[in-house]
């Protein structure tokens, strides 16, 4: 795997504990995630942001993940670690925190946590095709997007006073997603759903995703 190019060596020939970095972009939602996690774990002086450009020959993300994608956490051991929920998990395993990622055990958690990942992975293929050129825009997706996430919207009203209140990574991720389709003008979805609306803004006030706004 690669390794941080600016790893140093200990005398006895095991890696150093190095700053960790996290590499991603202003406006990455998962990129939010990390950064909302490393905010609620204590890790904020621990880390260094690394802003870079994805899909363009100059991202240096993939001198560590050939994959090119944000985030990616250059770990204490110079590994480079990608998918939000790995390195929120990586990142609690650091700290005496056990309940920022949900573990194997918790059934419920993990039912509405797939439907939130699902959720903030449409939400962003949908805003991705907004921004493009309006000839090059597929009709298809965009419906399917918008249907996606209105289903969830409501399926997440439904469920609004059963929805974590504490920074964990679903409520992370939930919020993150909402906060994404906020950018998408022609949907209100607080109108439709107010009782997620209400969480989310409590939610929002929370130090660690005020702080990382
Ligand atoms: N499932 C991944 C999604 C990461 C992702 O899709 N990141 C986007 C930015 S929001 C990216 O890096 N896109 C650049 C590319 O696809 O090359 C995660 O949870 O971290």
């Amino acid at each position: 795997m690669a390794r941080c190019q600016s790893e140093t060596r200990s005398k006895a020939g095991g890696r150093a504990n190095m700053t960790m970095k996290l590499l991603t972009t202003i406006t990455s939602p998962y990129g939010r995630v990390a950064r909302i996690a490393l905010s609620e774990l204590g890790l904020d002086d621990e880390y260094e942001l690394m802003l870079v450009k994805t899909r363009t020959p100059q991202n240096e993300t993939t001198r560590y993940n050939p994959t090119g994608k944000v985030p990616t956490l250059l770990t204490r051991d110079g590994a480079a670690l990608s998918e939000a929920r790995l390195i929120c998990y990586y990142l609690q395993r650091l700290t005496s925190r056990t309940d920022f990622v949900s573990d194997a055990g918790d059934f419920d958690s993990h039912l509405l946590e797939g439907v939130v990942t699902g959720f903030i992975d449409g939400v962003s293929v949908w805003l991705r095709e907004i921004k493009r050129p309006e000839d090059d825009r597929s009709e298809d997706i965009l419906r399917q997007e918008r249907e996606r996430a209105t289903r969830c919207v409501e399926w997440f009203n439904e469920r609004a006073s059963a929805l974590p209140t504490r920074v964990d990574f679903c409520s992370t991720t939930l919020l993150v997603a909402l906060e994404n389709l906020n950018k998408i003008d022609s949907n209100r979805w607080q109108d439709e759903a107010p009782a997620l609306d209400a969480w989310a803004q409590a939610l929002s006030r929370k130090p660690s995703i005020a702080g990382t706004a």
